[in-house]
């Protein structure tokens, strides 16, 4: 049996996050309203799926939303789950009521909720970059919160993870065309948003929503391309693009081995009444070639029963 693109067919989802927990593949997304705000991304929740074969899906309905943030307004945007202990924390990118973007950090004893705010921002820099932020716990116990549009910048969580190294502060990635590819965005380099950041093999890896470069005047969708690194902390060298520009605005990556297999979710528009406010998550099976790199991957149309 084959899945059926996109994943979800009964509300809009975007942004894909996957989490392997036991036997168990647990997928958070954004969720776009059907009515648009000021015609502008109109995103108030996160949802919580799960699969254990890749075809049929459970649907935990809404696990954390702006009602639970008593300090956020607007923009529940790309968020990253992760498990430490036995306890679950959601990354979430959310408008905060004073104004600007900031990282919020839901927590919950299961991971499909419900998930309660810790009370205040993780990351707070007071400006717009503070978005779309993505987890990964080392094997030397590190956890890594890598985060940003239009830079790229991470944070040394602690043991808890619900707080990060003050010592070292919010570091910086040289956003060079070396690391990130030549490209329009506003580093002048492809890197846009939506960084995924895992190992593999001993290569890390970060994977990311980018624009490709533009003559002047030209507009260009994001595509998916992917940087690696020998350190968890770079130099990032450029990879090449993971996945074609769309035809929906923005994509958004989420990376998962699950029973063997490797994933890659994406989101487009391509459900009835589908824009680029109302995006759909798919995904697409994948393998890496010897030496880590990864081949440009196709949208399709599902992935096998595993
Ligand atoms: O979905 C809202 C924002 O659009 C996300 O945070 C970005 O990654 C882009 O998909």
């Amino acid at each position: 049996m084959k899945s059926k693109n996109p994943i979800i067919s009964t509300r809009y989802t975007a942004d894909p996050a996957p989490m392997v927990y036991g036997d168990t593949l647990y997928l958070y997304t954004t969720h776009d309203e059907d009515v648009l705000v000021n015609d502008f991304y109109t995103m108030y929740d996160w949802s919580c799926f799960s699969t254990k074969d890749m075809v049929h899906w459970t649907d935990h309905g809404t696990i954390f939303s702006l009602d639970d943030i008593e300090w956020a307004d607007d923009r529940a945007w790309a968020p990253q789950c992760c498990e430490r202990n036995g306890k679950f924390y959601l990354y979430c990118p959310v408008h905060k009521k004073d104004g600007g973007m900031a990282i919020a950090v839901g927590i919950s004893d299961t991971p499909y909720g419900p998930f309660k705010d810790l009370g205040h921002p993780l990351v707070d820099e007071g400006d717009w970059n503070d978005i779309d932020p993505t987890v990964f716990i080392d094997d030397d116990g590190q956890a890594y919160l890598y985060f940003g549009n239009p830079e790229l910048r991470y944070v040394l969580l602690n043991e808890d993870m619900i707080s990060y190294d003050e010592t070292v502060g919010i570091c910086k990635i040289p956003m060079t065309v070396e690391s990130f590819g030549k490209g329009s965005h506003m580093t002048g380099t492809t890197y846009g948003e939506g960084p995924w950041f895992y190992k593999k093999d001993d290569l890390y890896y970060m994977v990311f929503a980018a624009f490709a470069y533009a003559e002047e005047g030209q507009h260009r969708n994001e595509h998916l391309a992917y940087s690696t690194s020998p350190n968890p902390t770079g130099p990032w060298t450029y990879g090449g693009v993971l996945m074609e520009e769309g035809p929906c605005f923005t994509n958004h990556p989420g990376i998962a081995d699950f029973k063997g297999h490797s994933y890659l979710f994406y989101h487009t528009d391509e459900l009835p009444g589908g824009s680029l406010f109302h995006r759909s998550v798919c995904v697409a099976e994948f393998k890496y070639n010897e030496d880590g790199s990864i081949t440009t991957v196709d949208k399709c149309d599902g992935v096998e029963e595993i």
